[in-house]
């Protein structure tokens, strides 16, 4: 039986009569994810896209805003001769008369596993061959950390590959505290594939090995164990007060640990000044969080005692990422560790989402596999990832960045591959708007979600089970081999050979495909992998030898990996790639850039929509967090999303207390809503959720009514506010945003969602 890799696991394809009829699980994997098992019934779906369509409007008139027709015009089915050539003419007249930086290919999304079918790799080579492309920076992951820790301790992402190791864990830790949980629901994806799941291994063996672990959360059982652990609940968006008492308490107490500040360290004093109330005449302590967090000053007081007298591991999520003020609990909890001076140490220190993704905590030798090569990007114009909707409405205007002003550009065509922006971008209904300005959209992907709704032309690309790749990432220690397993359904093609007819019309085929078919590029970044490890020693089979035994793993390395620990022994040798070497507690470059909310050390700032406010503008706290029953958006037509939807809606968690003040019961249709829009979703009543907190489960795919604009599906973007983080790193802050939730009495609207367009025929 074939392989495939998916970013929730690798499986075994079953196929009879040269159909997908299963998937196994990989016989390796020990706690396979049942996210995988709805591909195959999804293949020959409704929604499945099965020919290039072009948006009538757009077919009739040609390249223009489109004033509302985008999401509501049909569809017209054409070939794929007339699809490259209506695609060629279209970049060519934009780079002709605007210039390559108006078309915006940011094109963000997960895509599928698979090294050389990435759909972003082969857009953006593709781009670059035809003179570049406006690009964007940071993710939606954790843009305001992948800003503010290269301050503090150097690149974000290189980090996290680096990460402590839950055997290192269970061999060395005693106490290991949670900011934001532990949802190992979330670990069953490691971006780019995943051969084996360790996350649930790994806690539970450190649980049996005596590690005791405190959920910090607004919610219960965040932090999914055999035996519950100790949560403490706060306030959302609170957590960076709590950080900072837990600092003071450590330096009132006497027991923030001295030498390890002066020695890895720099700007402890100027971050002492503030948590002793010198700079703005507040003592951070127990008392001032407690009035922010709802968490007793004895209990936090407590915490910071028992943290000082353990050997201490500070987990923080990256959801805090993704709020307001999203860089500051990052560095609070760096900040605080520091005190704690267990950073390098076997089983203490700092780690950054544990459990959220399968690999951090997997001991990996990070192999330099190669990838598909991107060529250069003769555009210089690029906004970070979450601004898509300013550029688009506001062309010429400024924005700040990281210590920097920039100026959007004037985009007129935008090009998507392998992300869903209707489902992930915030405010959808601003987005909707935005939306409508540029000449022309683009977009490929193989089902009709509501953002290929939402295109001019709609290029229909394959499954990775409709064709030939390899699994290879260098976090996970399993490369698949991926062979195809049945023809691609309808006139679907691979992205490449999409974008290689696009490339000939334009006269750049040999640039983009430089003679190689998609199955020579396959072979050609095997080969090319295997030197790059031979250089490094670690010897792999051959292209047809890998072939035949469909997937090879890599050792495991013999050391287990301790974050820090080279720049713990010797940090003169090991500086860490920060302006000083060391640590930045206070750091003199965020200081210089003068923004009135990110300060030159961690800093409480009161955020906008939090239940804390006095003039809170809706009574609940939303907190949109990842769905356990796919990733993000994709598979959501399939049964087993379907299980985690109660009426057909997303899931709405609420409190006893607060449900009953609205009468709501288990099960009711309700509608939750705020200032910018509403979506309807079903009540799942459970004391778990904190009371005065409600939710919900990105990934629904969008639905607007078309009278009333609400979503009537359940997808929260339509609540989340489209203000950027910070001016530091203007990343998403779309976790978390304030609503009220009422029952719904209306009728239950027919969803839409999983239908495909309209089709109106040629002439
Ligand atoms: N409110 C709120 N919003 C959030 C978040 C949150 O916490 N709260 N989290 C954010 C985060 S962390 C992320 S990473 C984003 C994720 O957002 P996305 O990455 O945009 O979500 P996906 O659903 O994974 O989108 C991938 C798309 O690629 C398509 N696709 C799959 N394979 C291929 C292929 O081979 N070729 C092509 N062309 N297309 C393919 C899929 O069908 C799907 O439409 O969402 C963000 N949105
Ligand atoms: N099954 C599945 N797994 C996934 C994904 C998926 O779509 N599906 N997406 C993947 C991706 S792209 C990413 S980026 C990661 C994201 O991983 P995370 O960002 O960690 O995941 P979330 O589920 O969004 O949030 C985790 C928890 O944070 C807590 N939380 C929210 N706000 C606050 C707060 O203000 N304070 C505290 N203390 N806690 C808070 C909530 O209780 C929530 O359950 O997950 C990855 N894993
Ligand atoms: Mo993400």
């Amino acid at each position: 039986m074939p392989l495939t890799s998916m970013h929730w696991g690798t499986y075994q394809v079953v196929t009879s009569d040269g159909r997908v009829t299963g998937l196994t699980p990989f016989a390796e994997d020990r706690d396979p994810s049942p996210i995988g098992l709805s591909l195959p019934e999804l293949l020959d779906h409704p929604a499945r896209i099965r020919r290039p369509a072009v948006r009538r409007g757009w077919l009739d008139h040609g390249p223009g805003p489109a004033d509302g027709a985008r999401g509501t015009d049909p569809f017209v089915e054409i070939g794929w001769d007339e699809a490259e050539r209506l695609v060629a003419a279209e970049l060519d007249r934009v780079r002709k008369e605007h210039g390559n930086s108006a078309i915006y290919a940011g094109s963000y999304g997960w895509a599928s596993a698979g090294r050389f079918h990435h759909a972003q790799s082969q857009i953006h080579r593709f781009l670059n061959c035809i003179g570049g492309y406006t690009r964007s920076v940071n993710t939606y992951s954790y843009a305001a950390a992948e800003v503010i820790v290269p301050h503090v301790l150097g690149s974000f992402t290189r980090l996290l590959r680096q990460h402590t190791s839950w055997t290192s864990l269970a061999a060395h830790c005693e106490l290991f505290v949670a900011f934001g949980g532990l949802a190992l629901g979330n670990g069953q994806m490691g971006n780019g594939g995943t051969g084996r799941h360790i996350q649930r291994e790994g806690y539970e063996a450190a649980v049996a090995a005596g590690v005791e672990f405190i959920n910090i959360s607004p919610r219960a059982l965040d932090l999914e164990a055999p035996a519950p652990p100790r949560t403490i609940r706060l306030r959302p968006t609170s957590d960076t007060a709590l950080i900072l008492a837990l600092c003071r308490t450590l330096r009132a107490e006497g027991l923030a640990d001295e030498p390890f500040l002066a020695r890895y360290t720099v700007g402890y004093d100027r971050f002492a000044a503030y948590l002793d109330g010198e700079t703005d005449g507040i003592c951070k302590d127990a008392h001032w969080a407690s009035s922010l967090t709802g968490v007793p000053a004895a209990e936090i007081v407590a915490l910071a005692c028992q943290m000082a007298s353990k050997r201490t591991m500070v987990s923080i999520s990256w959801s805090l990422t993704r709020q307001q003020y999203g860089e500051q609990p990052f560095w609070a909890a760096i900040s605080l560790a520091a005190m704690l001076g267990q950073i390098g140490t076997p089983g203490g220190g700092i780690g950054f989402g544990y459990a959220i993704a399968n690999y951090v905590g997997n001991n990996v030798d990070p192999m330099p596999y190669a990838a598909l090569p991107q060529g250069k990007n003769s555009v210089s114009d690029f906004i970070p990832v979450a601004r898509v909707s300013d550029m688009l409405l506001t062309p010429g205007a400024s924005f700040d960045y990281n210590g920097r002003r920039y100026t959007y550009p004037d985009v007129r065509l935008v090009y998507w591959a392998g992300g869903n922006p209707f489902h992930h971008h915030q405010d959808l209904n601003r987005l909707q708007h935005a939306w409508q300005r540029p000449d022309t959209i683009i977009m490929h992907d193989w089902c009709w979600n509501a953002s290929a709704k939402r295109a001019d032309i709609v290029l229909p690309c394959t499954t990775m089970l409709e064709r030939t790749d390899i699994g290879m990432t260098r976090r996970d220690p399993y490369i698949i081999s991926m062979t195809k397993a049945a023809e691609p359904v309808g006139e679907a093609r691979d992205d490449y050979d999409i974008l290689a007819g696009i490339a000939r019309v334009m006269g750049c085929e040999d640039r983009f495909c430089e003679g190689r078919t998609a199955e020579e590029w396959v072979r050609h970044l095997w080969d090319q992998s295997r030197r790059r490890a031979a250089g490094r020693g670690v010897e792999l089979p051959d292209y047809d030898g890998l072939v035949a035994a469909e997937y090879h793993r890599i050792d495991t390395p013999s050391e287990e990996p301790v974050l820090f620990a080279d720049f713990r022994a010797d940090p003169e040798a090991n500086p860490l790639p920060t302006p000083s070497g060391l640590i930045e507690l206070f750091s003199e470059t965020v200081a210089a850039y003068g923004y009135a909310d990110c300060h030159g050390h961690a800093t409480w700032n009161e955020p906008d929509e939090w239940l804390g406010s006095v003039t809170a503008s809706h009574p609940l706290h939303l907190l949109c967090k990842q769905p356990r029953n796919k990733l993000h958006s994709q598979l959501d037509p399939g049964a087993h999303a379907a299980r985690a939807k109660v009426g057909g809606h997303e899931a709405v968690e609420i409190n006893p207390d607060d449900a009953a003040s609205r009468g709501i019961n288990d099960g009711d249709i309700v509608m939750v809503s705020n200032d910018r829009g509403a979506c309807l979703g079903g009540a799942v009543i459970t004391p778990e959720v904190m009371p005065g907190v409600v939710m919900m489960s990105t990934g629904a795919w969008f639905d607007p009514c078309p009278e009333t604009g609400f979503c009537r599906h359940g997808n929260p973007n339509i609540l989340s506010s489209d203000s950027g983080t910070s001016p530091l790193s203007q990343g998403p802050a779309a976790h978390s945003c304030l609503v009220e939730v009422t029952r719904y009495e209306g009728d239950n609207p027919p969803r839409e969602a999983f239908r495909p367009p309209a089709f109106t025929p040629r002439d």
